[in-house]
């Protein structure tokens, strides 16, 4: 029987770790945001964080931190330890060579390239290796690298904002600034964690927004990062109507056009362009859009859209996530909704949202929740 004291130190040993991968999750991409902690007698002698993809892996610092002592430690890494050759070495020789006694793991790594190879060689090589500890916390640092190693899609999530009865924009379209400064910084800080800001051509042209991560809107409340990096920002454009003279182009950042096989192409060609395929009727493929994506190592989707793709991206079954907000006004039933759901005729067949988490942003509220299709 395992002795239960172990339990509680693996436990503390792990949290800690969780908080060094923490550090990572606004950086790493397209790699996972992994931590490492290593232990001699119950005594922390290293730890490390990964990075940046193409820098060593949390391990890797994690050894060079425990600085030649780590002969019979026990190690612990938020995820399963890399077997393969990428950007860089293997972390198992690491392990192996450091001489660990134990490595313990939060999760396994659902990188093809990895998937139970790295925990497997641990084993040939006579270390005890544990997995599964504190599994739910190891994937919520990570949700788009697994989604899309699991799915070859990215992990998408949708924001909205809305009114207390519910309404995005007035009938004449008027729709700015429904929330509060508190819940646009908030929009700021999850901005940041996206790989991407995904947006309509309708939205761009009716708001010219800039879709970037701004230091002076940042939420007082948490560290800014340094540097602040801007995701890609991403426009449907099946129509080719995005020009020059837009908001977007006047950042810094770089643009994707999402475009049918015959757009012409020599239009934008600053941008890169993401050329689909197209639906029966003519819109762009959103789930072809998604795949493409993934290929182009986009982990983690921040949807900022109108009502038609918001709909559009869940009646495609493509939204993993959404964040609400939702003001303290009223707009009264001539208002817009927040989402068309074109395809809905029945009660029976309304989506439902599992709400995650719900809080106060503000005079705001904020609500996380995953559709129950996913
Ligand atoms: C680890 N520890 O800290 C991370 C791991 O191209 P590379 O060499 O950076 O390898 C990237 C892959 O390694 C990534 O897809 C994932 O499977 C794993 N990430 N593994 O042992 C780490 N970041
Ligand atoms: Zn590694």
């Amino acid at each position: 029987m395992t002795d239960p004291t172990q339990v509680i130190i693996d436990h503390q040993m792990m949290h800690r770790a969780l908080q060094l991968g923490r550090r990572g999750m606004l950086t790493t991409a397209p790699n996972p945001a992994v931590g490492c902690v290593i232990t001699q007698q119950q005594k922390i002698i290293g730890e490390g964080w990964h990075q940046r993809a193409g820098q060593p892996h949390a391990e890797v610092h994690a050894i060079a931190a425990a600085a030649g002592q780590t002969k019979g430690a026990t190690a612990y890494v938020t995820l399963e330890p890399c077997s393969h050759f990428g950007r860089t070495p293997p972390c198992v020789n690491a392990l192996i060579d450091a001489g660990v006694a134990r490595v313990v793991v939060a999760m396994e790594d659902p990188n093809p390239q990895v998937a139970g190879k790295g925990i497997a060689r641990l084993r040939e090589a006579g270390i005890d290796v544990e997995v599964g500890i504190l599994e739910q916390a190891a994937r919520a640092l990570n949700p788009g690298f697994i989604h899309r190693m699991t799915t070859q899609l990215p992990w998408l999530r949708l924001k909205m904002a809305a009114s207390l009865d519910a309404r995005t924009a007035l009938a004449n379209g008027e729709s700015q600034w429904i929330t509060s400064p508190q819940a646009r910084a908030d929009v700021q800080y999850w901005r940041a964690h996206a790989d991407a800001i995904l947006t309509g051509a309708d939205t761009v042209l009716a708001d010219n927004p800039r879709l970037t991560v701004r230091a002076e809107q940042w939420p007082a409340s948490r560290p800014l990062p340094d540097p602040l990096k801007q995701p890609v920002r991403i426009i449907i454009d099946g129509q080719n109507r995005i020009h020059d003279q837009l908001a977007l182009f006047e950042q810094p950042g770089p643009v994707w056009l999402v475009r049918h096989e015959e757009a012409d192409a020599s239009r934008h060609s600053h941008c890169h362009q993401v050329i689909v395929r197209r639906t029966a009727n003519g819109n762009v493929d959103l789930h072809d859009m998604m795949l493409e994506l993934a290929l182009r190592e986009i982990n983690l989707i921040w949807t900022e859209c109108g009502a038609r793709l918001a709909g559009a991206l869940c009646d495609a079954g493509l939204v993993n996530e959404v964040y609400l907000y939702q003001s303290n006004q009223l707009l009264g039933s001539d208002a817009r909704g927040v989402v068309d759901l074109t395809s809905l005729t029945a009660l029976t067949q309304a989506p439902r949202i599992r709400i995650t988490d719900r809080r106060q942003v503000g005079p705001d509220t904020r609500i996380i929740g995953i559709p129950q299709n996913q």
